[in-house]
């Protein structure tokens, strides 16, 4: 006899209700948009706690706040798709471009003087740093990212393009947060 999937997303009740923890009548038990089933076939996400930014990619343009500074992302191209929001295959090539403004007010500016970095990337798998300068009060500094050109990671899972920053006197290798409040796109590694 087969067993009963009330909900449709291809886990049984009995396998839901015992073993996953997850809802046998909610095919999307924690409201994300990524099904259960997919859950499982991704890494680093669980079925039972939301992935922000999938249901609601980021904006476009879209800001971050940080080191007292407001920097904005606009015109990103996740595989000259106009999206934050791309399903990739396992190690599928892929480019992002996008154009950026940094915009510092003119009080209570944190470290004015200070040479800043600004880098776009995805934790453990690129970093592009976009500028290395002084962002002095009241200034509003824009460029254009070349597109740059990186592998989607080879696991299965849900991934965030984030803004990082540093205080050197010039670009340095850095690793990316897994600050989802520095997000400007996700990328989701579908599985098999
Ligand atoms: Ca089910
Ligand atoms: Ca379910
Ligand atoms: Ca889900």
């Amino acid at each position: 006899m087969e067993e009963p999937d009330t909900d449709g997303d291809g886990i049984d009740d009995g396998e839901e209700v015992n073993s996953t923890k997850t809802s046998p009548v909610l095919a999307d038990t924690d409201s994300d948009c990524l099904s259960d089933d997919e859950e499982l076939l991704l890494s680093d996400t669980s079925p039972l706690e939301a992935n922000p930014h999938i249901c609601t990619p980021s904006s476009d343009p879209t800001s971050v706040a940080t080191l007292t500074r407001i920097s904005e992302y606009s015109g990103i191209e996740v595989n000259e798709q106009s999206s934050t929001l791309y399903y990739a295959l396992p190690g599928e090539s892929m480019t992002l471009s996008a154009q950026w403004n940094i915009e510092s007010p003119s009080d209570n500016l944190h470290c004015p003087g200070c040479v800043i970095q600004f880098y776009l990337g995805i934790r453990d798998v690129f970093s592009r740093c976009l500028t290395s300068r002084t962002f002095p009060p009241g200034s509003d500094v824009s460029g254009t990212m070349a597109p740059i050109s990186f592998e989607a990671p080879e696991e299965p899972g849900v991934y965030y393009i984030t803004q990082h920053e540093s205080l050197q006197y010039e670009c340095v290798t850095v690793n990316h947060s897994a600050d989802l409040g520095k997000a400007i796109a996700t990328i989701v590694v579908m599985g098999g």
